[in-house]
């Protein structure tokens, strides 16, 4: 095996992402804030994750929620000051946890300086080509492609000229054919980098590189991906930029991607390319939408889930690329909603499910709450959400014709903000997020606290705390190889990690109804000891034939 075999000392680490809005608010102002993160910074080391990923905290009208940029060398107010920055970053370092800084250069905000410096000088600004500008077509716009928020992707700048913005109309497209733009970029990665933040998780990154003819699309959906996801320059201006900024420091990156595969992941990932340490993919987060589409409920698709998630270990860890380990993030519903159970099995399959992300290769991330199980945000009506994709996705129904029971149905099973209602820490009213109403409902289930989960030895908590030390403390869990077995069954996921003559077992099965399975064990292999569960009176010895719900055991073999 070649490629990634090389020691790194973000291998054998877990990524916390934090949503600066909705994990602390320290001034009771119902925003969560940097001084709020800062407070928070010993829970995080309690946890264990060394590296902690905050969402874009930078100067911004917050249409997306900081998605859209207005100055990169400033904070915005609503999170605090630099100042305030510095001393987390500082109190961060002190206590050996890591900065990833989460960075958007495939747009700006349309209130950025250079944005609008064009739309007082035109075309003799001198940012003119910093974005995509192209004219009209007989008073339509230049081509069809879409917004992935909805509606056509292009708005009126001036005169008969458009500007191309892939999501809200706010968020103006930058045009990386620009040298000059691409230099000014660079050079803002070294301000923070130069400050001491120790990575970047790169928003949208591999859209940066549009094909140059601009023309209809009629396949992809939104129209026109095909054309700027994974386009001609992406990897000579990766390479660039690993040039230029990141091998200057010991810092990490990692590249949201969209419309992926593992080969393009290894071309992105593997070492010798000099690009991006690993990048997301979120192939297997689709297996619920009922014929691919998004925003209507089916029943989640384990057999085909569990399928992807090993097609992508296999491929990657072969063309020696990296995996990053992914349920849940800000952009989607949690986990524990969707792929596992609500009520009755709420700890046991919340556990199981962090076990089969966390025992497999690559770079696990936990997203706020997840470490506690918290659940999708079960709001009834329109006017308690606030993304402004799911608002647009609403009125997009609405204006269709479709009836308002169904859209909503759709809305609460995927809107953004079941991921970004405010942290649960404990059940006093606000959650010990705020005591000032908070930008975004708490969820429905204000039962499920960090509070409580501190205090049961058996939490979710503490499941999460030991997978992340079994990582720290197992070189098996970093470099080992990884091998399905039972390929083909509907709910159960078998697999084996393997290093240096060390063999390890791990079975999850994804269902609330006991079974029975004869689990196939490796050639000549036996159980030496049991490693992690998620039910008490797991026989130590012999391999389990009953299965009982969402049930999860990692053994050591001999
Ligand atoms: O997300 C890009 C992206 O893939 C999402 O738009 C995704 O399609 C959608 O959220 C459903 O999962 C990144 C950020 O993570 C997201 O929050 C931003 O809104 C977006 O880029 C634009 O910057
Ligand atoms: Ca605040």
């Amino acid at each position: 095996m070649e490629g990634n075999t090389k020691m790194e000392w973000w291998k054998n680490a877990c990524v916390y992402q934090v949503y600066p809005k909705s994990f602390q608010d320290s001034n009771d102002d119902g925003i969560g804030d940097i001084n709020g993160i800062h407070m928070r910074l010993p829970y995080l080391k309690k946890l264990g994750a060394k590296i902690i990923w905050i969402t874009p905290m930078y100067t911004s009208p917050q249409n997306d929620n900081g998605y859209d940029i207005a100055d990169y060398y400033n904070i915005d107010r609503l999170f605090g000051t630099m100042e305030d920055f510095d001393l987390m970053l500082e109190e961060a370092h002190l206590l050996g946890l890591k900065i990833m800084m989460d960075i958007v250069v495939n747009h700006t905000s349309t209130q950025h300086a250079w944005f609008q410096d064009i739309l007082i000088n035109k075309e003799k600004s001198s940012y003119y080509d910093y974005y995509i500008i192209k004219p009209g077509k007989n008073g339509n716009p230049p081509n069809n492609w879409e917004s992935m928020f909805g509606g056509i992707g292009w708005e009126p700048l001036f005169d008969d000229y458009y500007y191309l913005h892939v999501f809200d109309k706010t968020q103006a497209d930058l045009n990386w054919e620009s040298e000059s733009l691409r230099q000014d970029i660079y050079k803002m990665m070294h301000f923070w980098l130069k400050k001491g933040v120790d990575g970047f998780r790169l928003d949208v990154i591999n859209l940066i590189s549009k094909q140059q003819d601009f023309q209809d699309d009629s396949m992809s959906s939104p129209k026109g991906k095909r054309f700027y996801a994974n386009g001609p320059r992406m990897h000579e201006f990766l390479k660039e930029m690993h040039e230029q900024v990141f091998k200057h420091y010991p810092c990490v990156s990692v590249g949201e991607m969209m419309s992926m595969d593992p080969q393009k992941a290894i071309d992105y990932t593997h070492p010798n390319n000099n690009e991006v340490d690993m990048i997301f993919s979120f192939q297997h987060l689709k297996v619920d939408y009922k014929d691919g589409d998004r925003w209507t409920k089916g029943q989640p698709n384990i057999k085909e889930m569990i399928n992807i998630l090993d097609h992508w270990q296999k491929s990657v860890n072969d063309g020696g690329g990296w995996n990053s380990l992914v349920w849940i993030n800000h952009d989607q519903p949690r986990v524990v909603s969707r792929f596992g159970n609500e009520h009755k099995y709420h700890k046991v399959s919340a556990k199981m499910l962090a076990t089969a992300m966390h025992l497999l290769k690559g770079t696990p991330y936990i997203y706020q709450g997840e470490e506690i199980g918290m659940l999708n945000a079960g709001f009834k009506s329109i006017d308690s959400y606030k993304d402004v994709e799911s608002i647009n996705i609403y009125q997009k129904r609405l204006d269709a014709g479709e009836e308002v029971s169904k859209i909503m149905e759709g809305i609460a099973y995927q809107s953004r903000d079941n991921g970004r209602t405010p942290m649960q820490w404990t059940d006093e009213l606000g959650s010990g997020f705020s005591n000032k109403k908070p930008w975004l409902a708490i969820g429905e289930r204000k039962d499920i606290t960090v509070k409580d989960a501190l205090i049961d030895e058996d939490s979710i908590f503490y499941h999460y705390q030991k997978l992340i030390q079994l990582r720290e403390n197992n070189e098996i869990l970093v470099y080992g190889d990884y091998n399905r077995l039972l390929v083909d069954h509907d709910y159960i996921w078998c697999y084996t990690r393997a290093y240096n003559g060390e063999l390890w077992y791990v079975m999850n099965y994804f269902k609330d109804e006991t079974i029975t399975c004869d689990l196939p064990l490796p050639k000549g292999s036996t159980i030496e000891k049991i490693i992690l569960s998620n039910y008490e009176d797991s026989d130590v010895t012999v391999i389990r034939k009953r299965i009982r719900p969402f049930e999860s055991i990692v053994y050591k073999l001999k």
